[in-house]
């Protein structure tokens, strides 16, 4: 079967790479969970599907974990509130997420990937870096095309590949084009292909970050690298220094497998120090549902939560709670954050709390998961804690 990539280069000018340099890809699946969905159930091709918490005709409570471009039309996308998702579309087909399976494909498909790569560095579930030592980055579109073919021959599932001389680049020009998209940019055309993005587009900067500069109207990639420097680490120190690198398309992390993830956590500090159980039981509510979504990212599943208790003198405890299986519920993460935190509720005021995951696992129930449990355990490698994209910094 012939099929039409849409290969995007910034401009035509000719690449110039050092003699013995590396290019980078980065491969995202398009839509993963909702896509593997409608390859186990082909009726639901083209149809507007969504993956994660139960919508209970509306009333349901929990997120939304990824739809399908056709639930995307209707505005809903990963983290929208389930109850939200149903309102917007009550006729999408609504599905529990099945991390076992997802797994097993992710493993699958990490194999593949792993193939084409001189080096190899698997960022999430659904996304990895292919490092590929050449000097042309033409070597690299055979690769990304070779790639594209052999996950949709053997999975019947889409990619997005964004392919640069380094990471960062090849992560922002994954997500140029998406679906089944392919974005090529060459060495001398980084700073070109970053002018116009608003900065949030690097990875590190988040919301807030993003509306810190904004109040220095600093909007676009540009503007972040012609600002004044000494102005810039002044406001954020080091971390100063480091984004304007990343502006200037400068990033010289290595491809390479060298961080586990041990455990994924969340903590606030509240504006006001309190004992109000009802502000402190909402708030474990949300952290619990970041926790669970920066989980649901990586494909683990844990065994322990912990919760971090701090008093408003500055007194730290830590309470945890291994369960006897693996899950990736965040009721459960919800419940035992609540039954670990109410001992602290009423006896001083608390400053800062903080949910944990550990003993991270991958799926141990169902044969799929034990044929990826082998490939993955020479593989978890995810990140440190607060971000699956932390190693950009
Ligand atoms: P993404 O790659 O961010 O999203 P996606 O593959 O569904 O869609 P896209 O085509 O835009 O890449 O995440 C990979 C999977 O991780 C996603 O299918 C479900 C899971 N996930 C969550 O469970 N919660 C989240 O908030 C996000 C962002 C992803
Ligand atoms: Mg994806
Ligand atoms: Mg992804």
């Amino acid at each position: 079967m012939v099929r039409r990539y849409a290969i995007s280069r910034s401009r035509n000018k000719p690449p110039d790479m050092d003699p013995g340099a590396w290019t980078i890809l980065l491969v995202d699946m398009d839509g993963f969970f909702a896509s593997i969905e409608a390859v186990r159930h082909p009726e639901l091709t083209g149809l507007p599907v969504v993956v994660g918490a139960d919508p209970k005709g509306g009333a349901g409570r929990g997120v939304v974990s990824t739809c399908s471009y056709e639930a995307r039309e209707y505005g809903i996308h990963s983290g929208m509130p389930i109850s939200r998702a149903y309102r917007l579309c009550p006729d999408a087909k609504f599905l529990p997420v099945d991390m076992a399976l997802y797994q097993a494909v992710s493993g699958r498909i990490m194999k593949i990937l792993a193939s084409y790569a001189d080096t190899f560095q698997r960022v999430s579930i659904d996304e990895a870096f292919i490092g590929v030592k050449t000097d042309d980055p033409e070597d690299a579109v055979e690769t990304a095309l070779n790639t594209k073919k052999e996950i949709l021959t053997k999975e019947e599932l889409t990619c997005s590949i964004g392919i640069g001389p380094n990471k960062l680049v090849a992560k922002i020009a994954s997500d140029v084009r998406k679906p089944d998209g392919l974005t090529v940019v060459a060495p001398g055309e980084v700073c070109e292909f970053l002018d116009l993005m608003p900065v949030t587009k690097i990875p590190g900067i988040g919301k807030k970050t993003g509306q810190a500069l904004k109040s220095m109207r600093i909007e676009t990639i540009r503007d972040l690298r012609e600002y004044d420097s000494r102005k810039l680490v002044l406001r954020f120190g080091k971390w100063g220094y480091r984004m304007q690198d990343l502006a200037r398309g400068i990033d010289r992390s290595e491809v390479k497998e060298d961080c586990t993830v041990k455990s994924i956590g969340r903590e606030l500090t509240f504006e006001e120090d309190t004992s109000d159980p009802g502000i402190i039981y909402d708030s474990i509510d949300a952290l619990a549902d970041e926790t669970h979504r920066a989980l649901s990212k990586t494909g683990y599943l844990f065994r322990t939560v912990s919760v971090k208790v701090r008093s408003e003198d500055f007194d730290t405890h830590t309470r945890s709670k291994s369960i006897g299986f693996t899950s990736s519920d965040p009721e459960l993460v919800k419940n035992i954050s609540k039954n670990l935190i109410s001992e602290f509720i009423g006896e001083v005021k608390i400053r800062l709390i903080g949910i944990r995951l550990s003993n991270l696992r991958i799926a141990d129930n169902g044969s799929s998961g034990s044929v990826y449990r082998f490939h993955c355990l020479r593989e978890p490698c995810i990140t440190r804690q607060t971000s699956i994209y932390e190693f950009i910094r």
